[in-house]
């Protein structure tokens, strides 16, 4: 037996495939047993470890020295097999180039950007409720969470309208990709040709507006601090991490008031609740599930020694139930003190584009809050399937007006 295999060996196996359909239709029961398993296990069909506990998850996810992007944060190994497209510079990065992308990406995301955003934001997101209480019985995934982000997002980056239908597919196939390859990915990766086409084609210069935050990351290359290809990458960082995201947020959010009755009661009462609930939505029905890292040395986690070069999915989602973590942690509580949470990812690569996430969560649920009375499922929601994404494909819902 080689070291290798010997080091593997010594952390409990991961019989179920997290992959799988099944797994997706209710991963909470098997995240429970895979954080009572151990600190780290094996997988044996995917050769990688997993980490479901918040403390390692935290600590994968923080000591980035160690736990490297720079290969990837899906299941490929970026040192061993082609990535698909071209890495990111910012996500799929180290320091220091992650740190000189991620300055200028934060830039474009400071208080102020954020105070200039609000009245548009908030304007859209009352026609968005006001749309959605006139049809009375609709499907939040289509008619609410799909139309909001879609609008807001593309019209705050500058991005032209024609061709916007091509960003859901786009972030269907970059969210798949962190995934192994499987019937997920081929499916979503059906149109790619197109949809890569499109969203390449809108990430230069001369496709948006002078006046939007991709036009922000663009006016760093003539200070200086990128090349034009870098501001190229860092929009398509945009347009791949900001639309499916904020998307699936909305429909599980949704999904949680309507399943919540008291929930919903609490933030009809209190509208200024809004931003908090959405945030505890990150918590207890995040849509990132998972993200993985690559080992730089030899580490060790809980005693599992662990060799170089070796991936390690961090489970998100799983650290977000922990109940050494959280009191009641499978309980949806929109009062509850949040932060620490990992729906938005944590340490150097924590979502940076949260502020604009937590705009758009904010400005939407305060609206339904003040305008809506009641909210109840109009039928069985159905599961959009992605690798790392926890989405629904249909969720009807009924609502009535104050
Ligand atoms: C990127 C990117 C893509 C997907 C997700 C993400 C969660 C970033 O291309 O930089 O962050």
């Amino acid at each position: 037996m080689n070291a290798a295999t010997q080091t593997r060996a010594s952390a409990p196996v991961l019989a179920i495939d997290p992959f799988a359909r099944e797994f997706m239709d209710d991963p909470y029961p098997h995240f429970e047993a895979m954080r009572e398993a151990g600190p780290v296990l094996w997988s044996p069909k995917y050769e990688c470890y997993v980490v479901a506990r918040h403390e390692d998850v935290q600590r994968v996810l923080s000591e980035w020295q160690t736990f490297s992007s720079a290969a990837g944060v899906g299941l490929a190994n970026f040192n061993k097999e082609k990535p698909w497209r071209p890495p990111s510079i910012v996500l799929e990065a180290d320091p220091p180039l992650h740190t000189r992308t991620r300055t200028v990406l934060a830039r474009t995301m400071t208080p102020g950007v954020v105070r200039a955003l609000r009245e548009r934001f908030e304007r859209e997101a009352e026609i968005l409720v006001d749309r959605v209480l006139d049809m009375g019985t609709f499907d939040a995934v289509r008619d609410f969470a799909e139309r909001y982000p879609t609008k807001v997002f593309p019209d705050a980056l500058g991005l032209p309208e024609k061709g916007r239908e091509n960003l859901l597919p786009y972030g269907n196939m970059v969210f798949n990709s962190f995934g192994p390859r499987n019937e997920l990915t081929e499916a979503a990766f059906a149109n790619a040709e197109n949809v890569r086409g499109w969203i390449m084609a809108n990430c230069a210069r001369e496709a948006l507006t002078k006046d939007g935050l991709g036009a922000m990351i663009y006016a760093a290359v003539d200070s200086g601090e990128l090349n034009e290809d870098e501001a190229g990458m860092l929009v398509r960082s945009f347009l791949s991490a900001g639309v499916d995201t904020t998307v699936n947020a909305f429909g599980n959010m949704m999904w949680c008031l309507a399943t919540f009755p008291d929930q919903w009661a609490k933030l009809r009462e209190k509208p200024e609740l809004a931003r908090n609930a959405f945030e505890e939505s990150l918590r207890y029905e995040g849509p990132a599930q998972a993200f993985f890292r690559t080992t730089t040395k030899e580490t060790e986690i809980g005693g599992v020694k662990i060799d170089a070069n070796e991936k390690i999915c961090a489970f998100m989602q799983s650290a977000n139930r922990d109940a050494a973590r959280w009191d009641n942690a499978d309980t949806f509580d929109i009062e509850r003190k949040v932060v620490g949470h990992m729906g938005l990812g944590t340490g150097i690569h924590g979502c940076v584009g949260q502020p604009i996430a937590r705009l758009e969560g904010e400005a939407v649920f305060a609206a339904l809050a003040r305008k809506a009375k009641s909210i109840e499922l109009a039928g069985t929601p159905t599961r959009h399937y992605n690798n790392v994404l926890r989405a629904f494909a249909t969720l009807p819902v009924r609502v009535t007006r104050r």
